[in-house]
């Protein structure tokens, strides 16, 4: 273990805490049906018939998600804003004579529904001829960053595609990571950085949205490089690692990351969308959900019928906490962290065992018998991430007998399992690397959900 174990950054508990956020990818390709575009569109393609990114920000206000982050530029190079320095954005398109701006009006709508706004810019730019001139396309990119994080308003997350083509006749294109990171801590010191190794947010290491079973907020970034990360170690994280970068998880809602009409009927079941939910935010990570805009600049009505659904399923699911104000007792705690503050309902307030014990007990007098299949345990992250093996046990008949167990919790951990009954509870840590922080415990109780 690193002699100072790593805690977060302010700004990576504030962007943990909004555990559920959306991605939108819109651009040419929404227009010629691919996923890579060549960077060889013509930009008259570009023509939303209805854009109305108010439409964006209210089917995700009403899901629940608390940021959207916009594709400002993808793989083709097209640019989602009048960009000074290429002539491939939506300044040469129809839309709105060519005096529009996608970046603007998203980031306007989200600040007007109370949503974080991020930006995704690509590295990875198949149409700029500078691309593979390694000086003079880092000196692009950094004046594009510097486009969109001066004139949009707070930015909350710069999302860095770890993808790296090919420039014209072969050239390889060096990315400088220093430069484009030392662009966004001047221009927006509280925005996080997201690539595959971080610095402030790492990607899981998949794109179907699941975090590891284990899965630390902890990594050694000198180990990953960007590009060409290992998705395994990215999974879980590293419990020795020197580097707090928590997990994000992206997914689309559909198999494309940008909109195909031959999907339309192709929306994740929400069963598979509730799988996705636990095995993210339960799991530690941040979910990172993929709504592509349709050709008429909406996210289309399937996309947010599914997103009521998932955000029904959660309110029913997580609405009673059964926990919650109930006689809580621990073998002990240090003083002023009672077993009652892991049941208050304060995020402010927290148990903890007393300084130097690794293992520990809290039980739960829940007044009569209560039926539940879900468990949530958070711990208190900004005192860093400890607990390594725990179990949650319910009193029957004389005897405890176990109801689930678990590894890491981190932020948040929930599981899942058959529905049971139990007038008492108990959560037992048996291993943690430090002394035991218990933010809230929860027991819920599920809705069936369709397969
Ligand atoms: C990948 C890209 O190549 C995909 O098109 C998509 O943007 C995904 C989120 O990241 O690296």
């Amino acid at each position: 273990m690193p002699a100072q174990p790593p805690v977060p950054t302010p700004q990576q508990v504030a962007w943990q805490e909004m555990e559920f956020i959306a991605f939108t990818h819109f651009g040419v390709n929404t227009f010629t049906n691919r996923e890579w575009g060549e960077g060889k569109e013509n930009p008259k393609i570009f023509n939303p018939t209805a854009f109305d990114a108010r439409q964006w920000a209210r089917a995700c206000k009403d899901a629940g998600i608390r940021m959207i982050i916009l594709t400002c530029k993808h793989h083709d190079g097209f640019c989602l804003w009048p960009s000074r320095y290429t002539e491939h954005s939506v300044k040469n398109s129809p839309w709105k004579d060519g005096r529009g701006d996608v970046v603007k009006e998203v980031s306007d709508a989200c600040r007007e529904a109370g949503l974080k706004f991020g930006v995704y810019l690509s590295p990875w730019d198949r149409h700029e001829p500078t691309y593979g001139d390694s000086p003079k396309y880092n000196e692009h990119f950094v004046n594009q960053l510097t486009e969109l994080l001066t004139n949009y308003g707070e930015i909350t997350e710069v999302w860095f595609d770890g993808a790296c083509g090919e420039g014209p006749n072969g050239k390889k294109q060096q990315y400088d990571w220093p430069a484009f990171h030392a662009t966004v801590r001047k221009l927006q010191p509280k925005a996080v950085i997201f690539s595959d190794a971080g610095p402030d947010v790492r990607w899981i290491g998949n794109e179907n949205g699941y975090a590891g079973e284990t899965c630390w907020s902890m990594m050694d970034r000198s180990r990953v490089a960007i590009g060409k990360a290992d998705g395994k170690y990215l999974n879980r994280g590293d419990p020795a690692g020197p580097d707090w970068v928590p997990g994000e998880c992206d997914v689309s809602i559909r198999p494309g990351w940008f909109y195909h009409a031959d999907q339309d009927a192709k929306v994740k079941p929400l069963a598979d969308l509730v799988n996705i939910y636990f095995a993210s935010v339960g799991r530690n990570g941040l979910l990172l959900l993929n709504l592509p805009p349709d050709q008429r600049g909406l996210i289309h009505e399937n996309d947010a019928a599914r997103l009521r659904e998932l955000r029904k399923f959660l309110d029913e699911t997580f609405r009673t906490n059964l926990a919650q104000g109930k006689p809580a007792k621990a073998a002990a705690e240090a003083p002023g962290h009672a077993a009652a503050m892991a049941v208050d309902g304060d995020g402010a307030t927290w148990w903890a065992a007393p300084a130097g014990t690794t293992s520990a007990t809290i039980e739960l007098d829940l007044g009569g018998p209560a039926r539940f299949n879900v468990v949530m345990v958070e711990e208190m992250i900004s005192l860093g991430q400890r607990i390594e093996e725990f179990a949650v046990e319910r009193w029957d008949d004389g005897k405890w007998l176990p109801v689930c167990q678990g590894t890491t919790i981190g932020h948040k951990r929930l599981l899942r399992f058959p529905e049971v009954t139990a007038g008492k509870v108990r959560l037992v840590i048996t291993k943690s690397r430090g002394t035991p922080t218990v933010r809230e415990f929860g027991l819920f109780l599920a809705p069936a959900v369709a397969k």
